[in-house]
């Protein structure tokens, strides 16, 4: 390669940058703001549903996150219950697909049938109708070290405004979860 093509490589390299680095749409992703007062505090940002009141929720600050001092799990007492979280993004297009990312460690984890923890996508319309439903079960190891694990969606179908983007977990034990991500899928990748 001659000097200048190189020169000239290097420029449009740098040019291209900012086009293919993906801005992290979800807020708190790492689960390091809110005010933490026990397990059951909730971090910024995210809700939390679960079955019952045998099943539980946690916001850990127990030395087992990923990174920073946080991270959440996921789970239930039994292998019945079922517990999540969730954060909704609002500006989601019809026609673009999605990339939902995490860090993902168990810790007595007994899924009712493997694998019971997805990392899962509602696709919804303004009214709140879940038009879709996609996801990517995650683990099934009862004792799983961090792993990182990526879902890439489908296109979001016709009518998408919204949609829920939930950390989901059936099953008797704990699924952690940490530094999670969702980002548009740059076109022709
Ligand atoms: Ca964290």
């Amino acid at each position: 390669m001659k000097k200048w093509q190189g020169l000239v490589f290097m420029i449009y390299a740098v040019m291209l940058l900012p086009a293919v680095t993906q801005a992290n749409m979800l807020k708190n992703p790492g689960f390091e703001e809110g005010q933490y007062a026990d397990d059951q505090s909730m971090p910024s940002y995210w809700e939390c549903e679960r079955s019952g009141d045998e099943s539980w929720h946690c916001w850990k600050n127990d030395g087992q996150q990923h990174s920073g001092t946080k991270h959440i799990a996921v789970g239930g007492m039994d292998k019945s219950t079922w517990g999540y979280y969730k954060q909704n993004i609002s500006d989601i297009k019809p026609g673009q697909a999605y990339i939902f990312t995490a860090w993902v460690a168990t810790e007595g984890w007994q899924p009712p049938s493997s694998p019971a923890a997805y990392l899962r996508v509602e696709f919804k319309d303004s009214k709140g109708t879940i038009l879709r439903t996609d996801k990517l079960a995650v683990v099934t190891g009862e004792n799983t070290t961090w792993t990182y694990k990526t879902l890439i969606t489908g296109v979001a179908p016709p009518g998408t405004t919204n949609a829920d983007f939930m950390c989901y977990a059936q099953g008797k034990g704990t699924v952690w979860i940490d530094d999670v991500s969702v980002e548009a899928q740059s076109k022709g990748k």
